[in-house]
Formats: C-alpha cells, structure tokens, sequence
C-alpha cells in the first residue's frame, strides 16, 4: 500500500469510501479522479458536516489533494476527508478565502507534487528578488523545485541570465525554455516523467499555460497575449487544473499569481540564504542585525562587494515576513487543536 492508501481508514473503506485526486476546483464544485485507473474526472461537493461550522477544522481541498470520497453513481459525490499531503505549496493571501477564522491568510496553491516548476520570463520583467521568494517557498514544500525561465526567443542573453539566477537558486536547476523555438525543452521534459506529477506556478503572462500546451502537444489551456503598455500577463488562467500528458505525466497550471505572500517556518529561509547566515556566523554580537553593528560580517561582504546589497535587502524582508507567518501558523495549529 502506498503512502496515499494507508491513510484509508477499515471504516472508511466499509463505508464505500474511495481515494480520489482533486483535478479541478470551480468555487464550491471539486472534480474528482479515481486515484486507480481514473479516465473521467467526477463532480463532487465537500461533505457539508465535515467541513463546514462546528465540524472540527479541516482545510478545504486543493488541486492534486488526495481525498477520501464516495461516488455517487447517480450526481454530485462527496468528499468526505483530505488525506495527509506529501507536498504542499502555500502562500499567504491579502483576502479572506474561507469561512474558517484561522484559514483566512493560508491558501493552498497546490498540493501533492513531485516537483515544482518556479516560472519567470525572460522579457522585461526578470527578476532574481522575486525568484528567492518562489525559492523559499518551494523548499519547504516538500517538492522538488525546478527554475524555468521562459520567452528565452525574447532575450538575446539568456545564458547570462540564466548565470545571475543560478546564484541565488543555490543548487537548484535553472532552465531557460522557449516555447516558441523549442529552446530547453528537451532538458525540461526529463522532468515531466509518466506517474509524475509537476505543479507550475509563477505571474501572469510568463507562458505556464503555454508550456503546457507544447508539453501536450495541442492546445488544452487557453493562453492570451501579454498587455503591450506594461508586459504584464491578464489572468488568462482563472482557476487551478490538472492536465494528464500523454505519457502519464500530470501537470497541475495555476493563474498567476500577483504577489507570492510568504508562508515559512523560516526552514526555507535558512536553506536558501546559507551564504548569508554563514557570514552572519562570523559576526562579533549573536544578535546583530547586520545593519551598523561594529564587527558586522555581513555588512564587511557588502563593502567588499562579496554579497550584493540587494540580496541582503532581500533576506531581510523575507526573514521578517516568515516570522510574521510562523506566528500565524502557531496560531492556526493551536486553533486547530481545540
Ligand atoms: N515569444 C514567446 N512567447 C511566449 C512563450 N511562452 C508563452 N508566450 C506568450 O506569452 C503569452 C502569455 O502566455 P500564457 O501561457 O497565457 O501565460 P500564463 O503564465 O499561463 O498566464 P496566466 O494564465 O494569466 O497566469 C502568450 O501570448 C504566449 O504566446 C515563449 O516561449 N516565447
Ligand atoms: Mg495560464
Ligand atoms: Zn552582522
């Protein structure tokens, strides 16, 4: 049984409960795919006593959560219980996105994934500030990131770009791709294996529908044109899906996201800025802030030019975002207990 199956309850099973995985999700309505052998996704609802008012807390399913459900052969089945994911990639959101008080700033953006494409163009509006956010994200997803950055037709060096991104992605792959001339592809495709399921996030605009279109080899996501005035991309993608390739492989597209609100432990952080908590290792006070502080490491490597100031700016800003968001979560966690 796989890691999924276990979690199958003897009593859920002689309920005729079933594994399903999310496959789309339009407002309160959930497509389902049996996990097994699945061809057409089902329509289903949430279990309205499982999830909603004083059912205890249970976090509404997102795209690529296995859950538990039964299928009712003649309307809508029901889903009664998401299952323990293996990955998960969360943001904090500006808005309310749910009934529950303690959900209100945690979105889920997908969930079960091997692997997780971190999108950005190569045209305009590259930017390394942006990708540490997607970094730190993704490595305390539990997935495997992957840097892709696309439109590389459009630049004329994208090699060097792909240099820059490299820095700061500290071991993690960056691809430049073109959908357009088949730039990269090939390198890409050995991630998009049968069985895998790879989830693909970034801004608007930046070609994730379109990467997956060329993936499938036909037109499954309708992709539009990027405003001429500012590059930015319109929100064609307006809800989260997964496309099954024909190799097997599973592609879960996300409408761009405006801005990616850091939710962190502060795990991701320490992965992704090693270069930096290692200067700040050699600092003469073990609370310095980097800012003044006389025996400052971190500050000398600026002077030096060792550290680019910007990126210090940048861990800055993330650091105390996670801690803003570690403490909601101990907050949501201890919510969840009562
Ligand atoms: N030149 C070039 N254009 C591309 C490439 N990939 C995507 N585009 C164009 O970029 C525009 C936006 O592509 P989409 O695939 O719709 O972007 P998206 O990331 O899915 O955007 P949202 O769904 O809004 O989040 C389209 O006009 C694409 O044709 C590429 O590799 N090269
Ligand atoms: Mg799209
Ligand atoms: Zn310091």
């Amino acid at each position: 049984m796989n890691f999924f199956e276990q979690q199958l309850t003897e009593k859920e099973r002689r309920e005729g409960l079933a594994l399903f995985r999310v496959w789309a999700i339009h407002k309160e309505h959930y497509r389902l795919m049996p996990l097994e052998d699945g061809v057409e996704p089902l329509g289903a609802v949430l279990k309205g006593a499982a999830f909603y008012k004083n059912a205890g807390f249970q976090e509404y399913p997102a795209v690529g959560d296995i859950v538990a459900a039964w299928e009712n052969p003649a309307g809508e089945s029901v889903i009664h219980r998401v299952l323990e994911r293996k990955s998960q990639f969360v943001r904090l959101t500006a808005g309310s996105i749910g009934a529950h008080s303690d959900n209100t700033a945690r979105q889920l953006v997908a969930a079960n994934f091997d692997t997780v494409f971190l999108m950005e163009s190569l045209n305009q509006d590259f930017n390394v500030r942006k990708m540490e956010r997607y970094l730190v994200t993704a490595r305390e997803s539990g997935g495997m990131p992957v840097v892709v950055l696309t439109k590389a037709d459009l630049c004329g060096n994208a090699e060097e770009k792909v240099r820059e991104m490299e820095k700061v992605a500290a071991g993690v792959p960056v691809l430049a791709v073109s959908a357009k001339d088949g730039t990269g592809m090939e390198r890409l495709k050995s991630y998009v294996q049968p069985g895998r399921v790879i989830a693909v996030t970034g801004s608007s605009g930046i070609g994730k529908s379109t990467l997956i279109n060329t993936l499938a080899g036909k037109e499954v996501m309708a992709t539009s044109e990027i405003r001429e005035s500012d590059d930015r991309g319109r929100h064609t993608t307006t809800h989260r899906q997964i496309i099954r390739l024909e190799n097997g492989a599973m592609m879960i597209d996300t409408p761009g996201m405006r801005q990616l609100g850091l939710w962190s432990s502060g795990e991701g952080i320490e992965t992704s800025f090693e270069d930096i908590l290692e200067l700040a290792g050699q600092c003469r006070f073990s609370d310095c802030r980097h800012e003044k502080e006389p025996g400052c490491a971190v500050q000398a490597a600026v002077e030096t030019g060792k550290l680019l100031p910007g990126r210090l700016a940048g861990f800055k800003k993330l650091e105390r975002e996670a801690k803003r968001s570690a403490a909601r979560e101990a907050l949501r966690k201890k919510n969840r207990k009562k």
